[in-house]
């Protein structure tokens, strides 16, 4: 029975592998860096499985960052992520929360390796060209509220 339910619980990893949630923040989508930042993504194994140019509201913003609702900056970075367009996308593939954070780089792009996409394309330690969920469990949370099921697309 043991054996049966653990078969269960590692099938859909097999199947679908690990899904994570990436954000491409405004000032990126105006200066029409999407599908480069997109292609390094890709380039390193990624799989897009689902993609989408949205623009959060503040009530999203609430929501995706409660954590973050008592830090000073929250006002600030609210306001700079519903100024404009968001490029939203659930990636697919090995590893893919840990990969996409190292590719992504620290918050900081100061502090960001130069091939790291917050290296190249941010302005600031909030303007920081991209989002990336930091666990399984974060994704599991953020992917929902951009995304409904029928709009990821696992097929192989
Ligand atoms: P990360 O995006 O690297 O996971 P985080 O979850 O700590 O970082 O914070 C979410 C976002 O909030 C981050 O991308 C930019 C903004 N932010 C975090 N710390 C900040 C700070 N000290 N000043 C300004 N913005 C900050
Ligand atoms: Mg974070």
């Amino acid at each position: 029975m043991k054996t049966i339910i653990a078969a269960l619980l590692v099938l859909p990893n097999l199947l679908l592998g690990e899904m994570t949630f990436s954000m491409i923040k405004p000032t990126a989508v105006q200066e029409q860096k999407a599908g480069e930042i997109i292609a390094q993504l890709q380039a390193s194994g990624l799989r897009v499985v689902a993609l989408k140019i949205t623009k959060m509201t503040p009530e999203q913003a609430d929501i995706f960052y409660k954590d973050l609702k008592d830090k000073p900056f929250f006002p600030e970075l609210s306001k700079m992520m519903t100024s404009g367009p968001v490029v939203a996308m659930v990636l697919d593939g090995d590893n893919a929360v840990a990969k996409t954070r190292e590719l992504i780089g620290p918050t900081d792009p100061k502090e960001a390796k130069p091939t790291t996409i917050r290296a190249r394309f941010g302005k600031s330690k909030g303007d920081n060209a991209i989002h990336a969920s930091d666990s399984v469990v974060s994704a599991e949370r953020e992917i929902p509220i951009f995304f409904s099921g029928e709009e990821i697309f696992l097929s192989k």
